[in-house]
């Protein structure tokens, strides 16, 4: 297939940092009061990004870099991680993902320091899958999509709900890449497609608890407590999911609804806002937000990157 428009690509990029940076001030908060939330889109200051974006900065280079072999490789991609990490431990990393990152930084090979964490098991968390919407971008099917997403996990999510998530989002930016906006989504054949690329009852069961909410035209704060809005990959990404389902044709809207869900605010509404942006393109996110974006530059340049001729090679 032919590369995403520059539109939707800078749309998917653009959508997770405005998520991230949007939602970042109320992680971890049960409640956001909508009117906290209208201030704080209103204000002119910086869009300072979390990990979320930090680490989606790296993924979305590192495809890029590798566009023309439609491609990732995992024993270069997880110290490009821990590089960043390491440049900037401040931007709001979950517990064992530094972990991780320092095990790899002193030379541990990916495979054992992701299973370095949580008892020997690794982690279910969501930090995976929050990084993962670029790789869409260089997808060539949907499996191709899912199979990329778990790659990338792997290097630092060894339990299968940290890697699932990642399949999962992934996938679902490549159906938004490639959803055209111009005709009505089908959330119920999206989530269908869905479920053959990431095979696992339990996520099976939150797609049809999507659905169900979906037709119930459930509000963020009911669908947080059906789905969940925690730091774990199955506890968040169908909220992101839902968010995005439910208000696909209104990329500010999905984010709104990301981060009136509470809980792990940054990170599901960057997981949304990628999805958004990836369907709707960058040009429907308010210019009054993507100016405030402190990665605007960078992402706008991989936007250029991964959708202009490719380079010749020497
Ligand atoms: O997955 P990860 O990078 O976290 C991402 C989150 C996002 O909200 C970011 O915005 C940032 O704030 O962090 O980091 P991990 O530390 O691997 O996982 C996140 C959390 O999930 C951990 O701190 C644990 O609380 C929990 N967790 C687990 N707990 C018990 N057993 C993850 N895996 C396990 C586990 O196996
Ligand atoms: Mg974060
Ligand atoms: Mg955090
Ligand atoms: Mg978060």
């Amino acid at each position: 297939p032919a590369a995403p428009s520059h539109d939707k690509a800078l749309g998917l990029l653009l959508g997770g940092a405005l998520g991230d940076g949007l939602g970042a001030p109320f992680e971890g908060r049960e409640v956001v009061e909508e009117t906290q939330l209208a201030a704080w889109e209103a204000a002119a200051t910086p869009l300072v990004h979390t990990d979320d974006t930090a680490l989606a900065l790296v993924l979305a280079a590192h495809v890029a870099e590798r566009r023309d072999e439609h491609g990732l490789d995992r024993d270069a991609l997880a110290p490009e991680f821990a590089v960043a990490w390491r440049a900037e431990p401040w931007r709001g990393y979950g517990s064992g993902t530094p972990h991780v990152f320092g095990l790899i930084g002193a030379g541990v090979p990916w495979r054992s320091a992701a299973r370095a964490t949580f008892g020997g098991q690794g982690s279910y968390g969501n930090g995976a899958a929050m990084r993962v919407a670029p790789v869409a971008l260089v997808a060539t099917s949907l499996h191709h999509a899912a199979e990329l997403g778990r790659q990338s996990a792997e290097v630092t999510h060894a339990h299968e709900h940290g890697q699932n998530g990642a399949a999962c989002q992934a996938a679902a930016a490549y159906l938004a890449l490639r959803s055209d906006r111009r005709h009505r989504l089908d959330a119920v054949r999206f989530l269908q497609d869905l479920t053959r690329v990431v095979r696992s009852r339990l996520w099976h069961e939150k797609f049809d608890r999507i659905a169900e909410l979906i037709r119930h035209e459930a509000g963020p704060a009911h669908a947080a407590r059906a789905l969940g809005n925690d730091v774990s990959a199955l506890g968040s990404v169908p909220l992101a999911l839902l968010a995005f389902l439910t208000r696909c044709d209104d990329a500010s809207m999905a984010i709104r609804y990301a981060v009136l869900g509470g809980g792990d605010t940054d990170t599901i509404a960057s997981m949304a806002g990628a999805l958004a942006g990836a369907r709707n393109g960058a040009r429907a996110f308010p210019e009054a937000w993507t100016a405030r974006l402190e990665a605007a530059e960078p992402l706008g340049r991989l936007a250029d990157q991964v959708t202009g001729p490719l380079a010749a090679r020497p």
